[in-house]
């Protein structure tokens, strides 16, 4: 199957990347891409950058500080919720597979906040609902390209590929024995699924390659929200390991042509999560 999904060239587009089970961001979300189909007449798209699923099952007082304000992982829920969107949605509604989501089919088991994450939630799913859950995964792509320029990853944009077609026919099975560090070394699934950061010359020439000029992508935890790196790199921290007040999302113009992610703003593509809890840089184009 074709690997790579391809955006339009009009419109806007709210991303948001690793929820990890977290409910509450997920139901902030689907709040501002319900206010952005209002706002633009129904021509509105909500992409996922991986990581719906896999977040901590701790009591309140084993929560780490650092992990930002606490939840507590409702993955099933928040797939269940996702495939519902998207079905009323019909194809505004998008997901990007993360190492957690290609756990479940055919990647490497996670082992971030239990010894065997895939099995703890497939567990915990059921046998009926974790088939179901494989069903959905399996049909996720791993990158998204858009008109506009932006190429759209879980990861960052490591990999090294000639053209668009490496990614589109890229084979994500028969990694369940191997470990994160192995799968790193795959050509093409291990940087875009697990790399947390791209040398500069290896990210232009990634997004050049997908026919883009700009990489957004989220795995790592940026504690202020968001990084810049380079011309070519975007990293956005929507929800997990953030604080409230720094979660940010983005709000893209489909129609735009954007050359560099310094014209990506704060407060205007740059937004906070949570406006009436944003620090002072997302106060807005004003901040600092
Ligand atoms: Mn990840």
């Amino acid at each position: 199957m074709a690997r790579v999904l391809r955006l339009p060239d009009h419109g806007r587009l709210i991303v948001c990347t690793d929820l990890q089970g977290c409910m509450r961001d997920y139901r902030r979300i689907v709040e501002i891409f319900h206010d952005a189909r209002e706002a633009h007449d129904g021509d509105a798209h909500l992409l996922f950058t991986g990581d719906l699923i896999h977040g901590p099952h701790l009591a309140e007082h084993d929560w780490p500080d650092f992990l930002g304000e606490y939840y507590r992982d409702e993955s099933g829920d928040l797939v269940d919720a996702f495939v519902a969107l998207a079905a009323r949605n019909p194809g505004r509604v998008h997901a990007l597979i993360g190492n957690h989501e290609h756990g479940h089919i055919g990647g490497p088991h996670t082992a971030k906040f239990a010894a065997d994450e895939v099995l703890l939630l497939e567990s915990l799913l059921g046998p009926t609902r974790a088939a179901r859950l494989r069903d959905i995964l399996t049909e996720l792509p791993l990158a998204a390209v858009a008109p506009c320029g932006a190429v759209f990853t879980h990861g960052a944009p490591a990999a090294v590929i000639d053209s668009i077609a490496d990614v589109e026919r890229a084979d994500l099975s028969g990694f369940e024995l191997g470990s994160p560090l192995e799968i790193l070394d795959t050509p093409v699934i291990g940087p875009i699924l697990w790399a947390r950061s791209a040398h500069p010359e290896v990210a232009a020439a990634f997004v050049h390659a997908m026919g883009g000029t700009i990489s957004i992508y989220g795995h790592d935890v940026i504690p202020e929200g968001f990084e810049r790196i380079g011309d070519e790199q975007l990293v956005v921290s929507t929800s997990f390991g953030v604080f409230d007040a720094n979660k940010v999302y983005l709000d893209l113009d489909l129609a735009a042509h954007y050359r560099s992610v310094h014209e990506l703003r704060v407060g205007r593509e740059i937004l906070p999560l949570y406006p009436d809890r944003a620090g002072a840089y997302a106060a807005g184009p004003g901040g600092a």
